[in-house]
């Protein structure tokens, strides 16, 4: 069975590496959809210190439209194969995870050596995801949203931002648990820039730490290159972003998060090292 102490309790950095085989992901689109670059572009990730690679075929940008089943199996199943050939099997190597939201694309992403499920919609999209994942031993990542991808920036609102992420993030790794799948498989994702304003993201980020002791799992934390960065720093194009990336991957780090995601992993995996080396020696 898969467990996220396993993986934590490693010399890697805890950096997951985004591998988007997709035409149309907000910062990446449309650069890995040929299988060949999208193999070499998660080598590359795992050679700059990725812990975990993160393959998905359905672009989650605001707005984005939905990709059926059929599509998204043929754009991720040919890669996470081949990345796992080319790495060898966990815990013996980096493990590879499926952003997916339905469970016929996470059963057939399993079966194809991914060990971890990375689910942005916490089970909600397509609920037999839930028994896929127990059934196999798998990781999953439940993640918050608000709404789905082709609406959630349409003024979403919250009365208590960490309040009913947290709430919904206990309610859903509830709902795991009774699919059958372990405490120990279990992380959890507050989901920045899923339906949320600037200041939501900012507020989630303050925060962490009791967010943290609420859902009573690791937390994973994805700021690369998101929106409310270009707001704060005033700059548009997304891979402009990546200082202001590492300012929010340090700050996650040092504020509960166990794991980030990233697309820059060589920076961010350097800074985490350097991170635990200074928390180690002022303790
Ligand atoms: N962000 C994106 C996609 N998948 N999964 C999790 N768990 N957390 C995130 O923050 C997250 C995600 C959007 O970024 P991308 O389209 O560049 O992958």
């Amino acid at each position: 069975m898969f467990t996220w102490e396993d993986l934590l309790s490693g010399a890697r950095a805890p950096v997951i590496g985004v591998v988007n085989v997709t035409p149309d992901s907000f910062s990446d689109g449309g650069r890995f959809l040929d299988p060949d670059a999208a193999v070499v572009h998660g080598l590359s990730l795992v050679a700059d210190g990725a812990a975990v690679l993160d393959v998905g075929g359905e672009s989650t940008r605001p707005g984005a439209e939905p990709v059926d089943a059929d599509e998204e199996l043929r754009r991720v199943v040919p890669v996470i194969r081949r990345l796992v050939d080319a790495l060898g099997t966990f815990p013996d190597a980096v493990p590879v995870s499926v952003d997916t939201t339905k469970a016929v694309v996470a059963a057939a992403a399993l079966d194809a050596g991914a060990v971890i499920v990375n689910d942005i919609s916490a089970g909600l999209t397509d609920p037999p995801i839930l028994a896929v994942v127990a059934g196999s031993g798998a990781g999953y990542i439940a993640m918050h949203m608000l709404g789905e991808p082709r609406s959630m920036q349409n003024d979403p609102q919250y009365d208590d931002v960490v309040g009913e992420v947290a709430d919904f993030l206990v309610a859903r790794l509830a709902a795991a648990r009774d699919a059958g799948i372990e405490s120990e498989a279990l992380m959890a994702d507050p989901g920045i820039g899923f339906g949320k304003r600037s200041a939501h993201n900012l507020e989630l980020l303050a925060r962490l730490p009791d967010l943290a002791e609420r859902v009573g799992v690791p937390l994973l934390v994805g700021t690369s290159r998101k929106s409310f960065i270009g707001t704060v720093l005033g700059d548009v194009d997304p891979t402009q972003r990546e200082e202001g990336t590492l300012a929010t991957v340090v700050f996650a780090l040092d504020h509960g998060a166990a794991m980030v995601r990233v697309h820059d992993v060589r920076a961010a995996a350097r800074v985490a090292l350097l991170l635990r080396v200074m928390e180690e020696s002022a303790a």
